[in-house]
């Protein structure tokens, strides 16, 4: 199978490539595609070097499929014309999540809706992806009434300049900034821009993409969204009430049994997830499950994941085993 991976030089690009190769993606011809200044470059896949191309020699390539990370403006003007020539896309950026004609993915909870027509597919925001992982065998059982969610968000969530201000800082050199504060040392309560509402983007794609990918609107959601001086992935302290009352060692059993869910729960041996130990790992990992005693039917949870892979690479190349199992590409 002709496989693109558009920005294949990024961070989220590389990760890719390292996933497909793990999971023995059919990849029959690889089709690194990235910015102008890189076409030339040669990148080694499973062995073998390829050189990268610009967009239109991808499309002339005409793949069968199109993973994209890559900006939403790159991915809304170069996905239509991938999708045109044949090739499905799967696109990792905000482009497309919230077009009603565009389905948002999570292989685990809702790969089901995908059908042969859909030629861009959108996944899901990182923070979104390790949240419904979870919640989404428990709205199932216990009805999801409310969600609220605090995430500590790995630099690599912002790219290779915010690693390199951390280095930079750690080492006392004032380089370029990613952000508009320190990072080393610090919490920045500010993860892409603000919406008039006075929340993030980020903070909303929480929100609106947990909504469609549940398909339930009447979920309440409210977010906030911090940046740490962290490299391995994401984490999320959630609070959610159920229409229904649950039992804690049920909950622990639903999500023990859910596949990509690797639960670390025990406080006697200060067993819990830490982005240290989820970095470079595909699992979403669930820990300080406890019950909220402020209020009833209420469940208190600690979430990490590696943003760059089941946030993002891995989720990415699970839509697309997902599509070649069931013969839709
Ligand atoms: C972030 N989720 O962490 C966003 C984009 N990757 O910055």
């Amino acid at each position: 199978m002709k496989v693109a991976v558009v920005g294949a030089t990024g961070m989220v690009g590389e990760v890719m490539l390292q996933v497909l190769t793990e999971r023995n993606f059919p990849v029959t011809e690889l089709i690194p595609v990235a910015s102008e200044k890189s076409v030339g470059k040669e990148i080694e896949f499973k062995g073998k070097k390829f050189k990268v191309v610009s967009m239109q020699t991808a499309i002339d390539m005409k793949p069968e499929i199109a993973i994209f990370s890559a900006g939403g403006d790159t991915s809304k003007e170069w996905a239509p014309k991938f999708a045109e020539v044949g090739t499905t896309v799967i696109d990792n950026s905000s482009a497309w999540r919230m077009d009603p004609t565009k389905k948002l993915v999570v292989p685990e909870i809702n790969a089901s809706v995908l059908t042969k027509d859909d030629k861009i597919i959108a996944n899901p925001n990182c923070s979104t992806i390790q949240m419904v992982m979870t919640l989404a065998p428990l709205h199932k059982k216990y009805d999801i009434k409310r969600i609220i969610v605090s995430t500590y968000q790995s630099i690599t969530g912002t790219g290779v300049k915010a690693v390199r201000q951390l280095e930079n800082e750690y080492a006392g050199i004032q380089g370029e900034m990613a952000y508009k504060y320190p990072i080393h040392r610090n919490a920045i309560p500010q993860c892409d821009v603000f919406e008039d509402n006075g929340y993030t983007k980020e903070e909303m794609k929480l929100v609106r993409e947990t909504q469609k990918i549940l398909d339930d609107k009447t979920i309440a959601v409210t977010a906030t969204a911090v940046r740490v001086p962290v490299v391995g992935g994401h984490s999320e302290a959630v609070n959610v009430e159920f229409e229904n009352d649950f039992d804690v060692s049920e909950v622990r059993s639903i999500l023990h049994h859910t596949p990509g869910i690797t639960v670390q729960d025990n406080t006697d041996t200060f067993t819990y997830p830490m982005p240290l130990y989820a970095e470079g790992k595909n699992d979403v990992f669930v820990g300080r499950i406890r019950r909220d005693e402020s209020q009833p039917n209420t469940l208190n949870m600690w979430i990490v994941a590696d943003n760059l892979r089941k946030g993002a690479a891995t989720n990415a190349v699970q839509i697309a085993e997902y599509l070649v199992a069931n013969g839709l590409v």
